[in-house]
């Protein structure tokens, strides 16, 4: 008890039986897409390296290994093999970095510059010119956050998703999960991860996921954290309420414009005053977050039902003055939608479309199959063919692709390539628009 009263008891009350206390995980990957690079390249580990922009000509590492080593030292075919070897001096610096390139994210030694994510390359460039930049390669990065996730999984069964390098991991029911407020667990995790992939992360374990969440950043790097309902007055009162995930910039110049500018100041405040100031659900949200109140599951993942992209253009585009812009931007929308299924390993029997006019108003039309696919040409032929069941005369803002009545790749034994589409959607008699012959779809 923290000496409050129920009234203002942390999370879910516990009778105290042998009913186990809730204990949440917060696990965030340290420094995720550098530490994923030094995997490949050791010889920069404790350097200043930033990662962000594109590849540039100049970096061109094999090429500076070639014009400056003997003939044949340094080759295409072993390039990939030896990546360990090329010396420091050959990578490139951030020194004199011109353009808008922006730092996904920078080392712990980078970061001692004051070097961080979502800067420019150009003002970081300013306060470390010797940080050695390298551009993003973010299939790496999915592979290692496959990675780290499987492993979690493995011991630890109830995990939600957040992102490429974060995860909650619901520690109650599993076995040794009590053990130390949770520690125990987070060590075994943090080295299975290690072992398995050299990666380092950072762990927070608590009553709720907004307290783990706050707890995993408080020994980063490779820093575990336990934090009790009773830890909240010393431990969490004293920071400043944008700790709290959830509170952002606008809301925290709010709150300082009433001179709340920690978690306990907004504690302090009556949840009544904090209604009629932010709000009913605001107002009510902030005065349980503030009281490290939170009762959220940890939600696994559920199968989408769905996959889809979509593009807005930077000016309206007319299916006729626009169609090769129109038609390959289709082709691409389909392309990553196929990509998209195929990473996740998906496919799908329902192919549609979405258009946005000018006007704002938003169509969207479908087609089934009779079999599954997750093919970018397959698509693309039959999301052309629902196109010719929509208005092309106005402009359009917006196009969208999308798969749905999803099933795991594999799942479902293939049929053939017969199309129901046929009985299911008649051909298009000339549509209300008499357009079929304008569009930007027929191949
Ligand atoms: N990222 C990005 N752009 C941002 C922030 C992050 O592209 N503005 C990417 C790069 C990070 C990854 O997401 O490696 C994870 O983000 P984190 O905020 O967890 O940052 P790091 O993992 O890099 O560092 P930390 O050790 O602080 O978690
Ligand atoms: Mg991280």
């Amino acid at each position: 008890m923290n000496g409050h009263g129920p009234r203002y008891a942390l999370g879910v009350t516990t009778a105290p039986t042998a009913c186990p206390v809730r204990r949440i995980a917060h696990l965030d990957m340290d420094a995720f897409y550098a530490s994923c690079e030094l995997l490949r390249y050791p010889q920069l580990k404790g350097l200043p390296v930033v990662i962000g922009g594109g590849r540039r000509k100049e970096d061109d590492l094999l090429g500076k290994l070639q014009a400056a080593y003997p003939e044949g030292e340094w080759t295409e075919d072993s390039f990939a093999d030896r990546l360990a070897e090329i010396p420091v001096n050959f990578f490139p610096r951030i020194e004199g970095y011109t353009g808008r390139g922006v730092i996904t994210t920078a080392t712990y030694a980078a970061r001692q510059f004051g070097i961080g994510s979502a800067m420019g390359l150009m003002k970081a460039a300013k306060l470390c010119p010797q940080a050695i930049l390298l551009p993003v390669d973010f299939e790496r990065y999915r592979h290692y956050s496959r990675s780290f996730k499987d492993i979690i999984t493995d011991i630890a069964p109830v995990m939600e998703n957040r992102g490429v390098d974060e995860v909650y991991i619901d520690f109650t029911d599993v076995p040794g999960g009590q053990r130390e407020g949770g520690r125990v667990l987070a060590r075994l995790i943090q080295k299975c991860i290690f072992d398995a992939t050299g990666l380092t992360c950072s762990v927070g374990v608590a009553p709720n996921k907004l307290l783990a969440k706050m707890a995993s950043e408080f020994n980063k790097p490779n820093g575990i954290s336990i934090v009790h309902e009773a830890d909240l007055r010393p431990l969490i009162w004293p920071l400043a309420c944008r700790k709290i995930n959830g509170i952002g910039p606008k809301a925290d110049v709010k709150l300082q414009s009433h001179g709340i500018q920690t978690i306990g100041e907004l504690a302090a405040r009556e949840p009544h005053w904090l209604i009629e100031n932010f709000g009913k659900s605001h107002g009510a949200w902030l005065h349980a977050a503030a009281w490290g109140r939170d009762e959220r599951p940890v939600e696994t993942e559920s199968e989408p039902v769905s996959m889809s992209r979509e593009t807005t253009f930077e000016r309206d585009l007319h299916a006729v003055r626009d169609r090769a812009e129109l038609g390959a931007v289709f082709t691409r929308l389909c392309q990553q939608v196929a990509a998209d299924l195929q990473r996740k390993g998906y496919e799908g029997r329902t192919i549609g479309i979405k258009l946005r006019y000018d006007n704002f108003q938003a169509v969207t039309r479908d087609q089934s199959l009779s079999d599954y696919t997750a093919d970018a040409q397959r698509i693309r032929q039959v999301a052309g063919q629902t196109l010719k069941r929509v208005d092309l005369t106005r402009r359009i803002r917006l196009l969208g692709v999308r798969v749905g009545s999803l099933v795991k790749a594999g799942t479902v034994p293939a049929q053939g390539a017969t199309y129901s589409e046929a009985i299911a959607n008649p051909p298009p008699q000339a549509n209300d628009h008499g357009q079929t012959q304008l569009l930007f779809f027929d191949d």
